[in-house]
């Protein structure tokens, strides 16, 4: 059979049960218990809505009940871009109260993975952030709801008729994979298992009621997510503040206004915040933990973090994929700068090794493999991929190189896998590559990383040409077919062949050298 996902074993599945780490509470069911804890405290604002947990539960309800009425059912997927903003938390609720889950798309999504997630889950509907951008690639799918997420937000009916609230074992979303190969990678996240991620991550980043936290990355994306998150400080009775944008001119402000405590950044607008708060001698007080995550922090960039914006740092090292790092608040201040944190459960499961799958001595650098009660066993609707990236016995392969230190912590080493963080927006090169070659003037292409000051890395694309294309044309190519600009290449070069390495693939260290920037 080919079912959507790959199970956790039976076995292991009554073993995390009988633990207690997954509770067979749904999302739904957790906000119910929020709201009767919380009130009538504020749960979420973006300046233009405030919410307590008590509107956004009533809210959420009568929301999923006017999405029913127009047609979505349990067990339906949806896809959903949205802004950061109250709506997308009473519109995220809703849905996990209905059973369908969300493709968790970011903003930057064009027609060509929009159209692509629609169509491999099949989904109902399309949700989007307004304008005219948006409409367009409403237009270019075959769905049969389109709504933005504001007039999803205030589609009520009356919540008597809701059917039953899913299962903790059933799909609350779908995320999506930073990915290596042709075709982007979607992620089937239960509830049992995503709930257990925003649980423990709470309790390691020892989030209160008194938590203010700043979404100043795109929503959907795990880390602001789930890391812990908006629902992480739901979870914990705090309060989440919405920024429209991670510019330090949006963000220091509202970090004031808001008495913000907590927010989490990328490495490169972890530097972009630095810079700007020296050079304006910004003051935020209220502002205890930085977390920053989703590319490597260079160790000097991570000492500067107390000195310059007084608050703790904490690195996060994660995958939408499952297993999330921390440093620990009371981690030594060497440990904190120099380590991407250890694993959140004690249940979570690390592999280091060599590329025969052969444990390396401790200590050293090898390919991480993971497993627990927050990984996933396969990807959705991708048996011939989930073959090869997970291992016989359920062990995920990161495709990152990483060595542990003697008290647990992971230091980020490398990465094995055909990938470009740029900035913290993962790029897989195959895909770049496929589209690339569609082109009928450019015969080969391969798409490196090229090291950036600003971004950790950029994409370089070599083309095997004629002659004749320009930069500007390929680029113009690559939009044309409907991808995000940040997979755009950053550099093109035009080359009469790609070297080889002895075996015969792409020499891709090669062309990394070759680039002279
Ligand atoms: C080096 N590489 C890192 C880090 C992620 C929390 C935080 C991040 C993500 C995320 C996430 C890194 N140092 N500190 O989902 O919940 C690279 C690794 C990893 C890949 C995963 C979360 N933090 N990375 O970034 O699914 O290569 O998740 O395998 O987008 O980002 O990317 P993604």
């Amino acid at each position: 059979m080919n079912a959507p996902f790959t199970p956790w074993p039976e076995d292991i599945a009554a073993d995390y049960r009988d633990q207690g780490l997954w509770t067979g509470e749904p999302f739904s069911l957790l906000l119910e218990r929020l709201a009767a804890k919380h009130g009538d405290r504020v749960a979420v604002t973006d300046g233009d809505c405030w919410l307590s947990y008590e509107s956004l539960l009533e809210r959420s309800r009568r929301v999923a009940a006017g999405l029913h009425q127009r047609g979505l059912r349990p067990g339906d997927i949806v896809v959903m871009q949205a802004a950061n903003t109250s709506e997308y938390l009473v519109v995220l609720f809703a849905l996990f109260r209905l059973g369908v889950a969300p493709v968790c798309a970011l903003p930057a999504h064009r027609e060509a993975e929009i159209g692509y997630f629609a169509e491999h889950t099949k989904a109902a509907a399309y949700l989007h952030p307004g304008g005219a951008e948006y409409d367009r690639i409403a237009a270019s799918l075959d769905v049969t709801h389109v709504w933005t997420v504001e007039q999803a937000a205030k589609t009520y009916a009356d919540p008597a008729g809701l059917p039953p609230a899913p299962r903790g074992g059933d799909l609350a979303l779908l995320q999506l994979s930073g990915g290596s190969t042709g075709v982007p990678k979607l992620i089937p996240r239960t509830h049992d298992d995503y709930l257990y991620s925003v649980r423990v991550a709470a309790e390691v980043c020892e989030l209160t009621p008194a938590t203010v936290y700043l979404c100043a990355l795109p929503v959907a994306h795990n880390f602001p997510l789930s890391s812990p998150g908006v629902l992480g400080v739901l979870y914990a009775g705090g309060t989440v503040v919405m920024a429209p944008d991670p510019s330090p001119d949006t963000v220091f402000p509202l970090i004031v206004s808001e008495g913000v405590t907590m927010t989490a950044v990328v490495p490169a607008l972890a530097l972009t915040w630095l810079r700007a708060a020296e050079a304006r001698g910004a003051e935020l007080p209220s502002l205890e933990v930085l977390q920053v995550g989703g590319a490597r922090l260079g160790d000097a960039d991570a000492e500067r973090v107390t000195p310059v914006l007084g608050a703790k740092l904490q690195q996060v090292f994660g995958m939408a994929e499952g297993l999330v790092c921390y440093t620990r608040l009371d981690d030594p201040f060497a440990t904190v700068c120099a380590t991407q944190g250890r694993p959140a459960s004690e249940a979570d499961e690390v592999r280091i090794v060599d590329d025969a799958d052969e444990p390396v001595p401790e200590g050293h650098s090898g390919h991480l493999l993971t497993r627990g009660p927050y990984t996933i066993r396969g990807y959705y609707r991708a048996d011939a991929h989930n073959a090869t990236a997970f291992t016989s016995d359920g062990f995920y392969r990161t495709g990152d190189l990483v060595r542990r230190t003697e008290t647990g912590h992971l230091i980020v080493t490398g990465r094995a896998k055909e990938q470009i963080n740029r900035g913290g927006e993962k790029i897989a090169t195959a895909e770049i590559e496929e589209h690339l070659r569609t082109h009928p003037g450019i015969h080969d292409a391969a798409l490196v990383a090229v090291p950036d000051d600003a971004l950790g890395e950029r994409a370089c694309a070599f083309c095997v040409t004629d002659g004749e294309l320009t930069a500007k044309q390929v680029r113009a190519h690559l939009r044309g077919r409907g991808l995000a600009a940040y997979k755009i290449p950053d550099l093109v070069r035009f080359v009469a062949s790609l070297p080889r390495t002895p075996v015969g693939k792409i020499d891709k260290n090669r062309l990394k050298e070759s680039v002279n920037l």
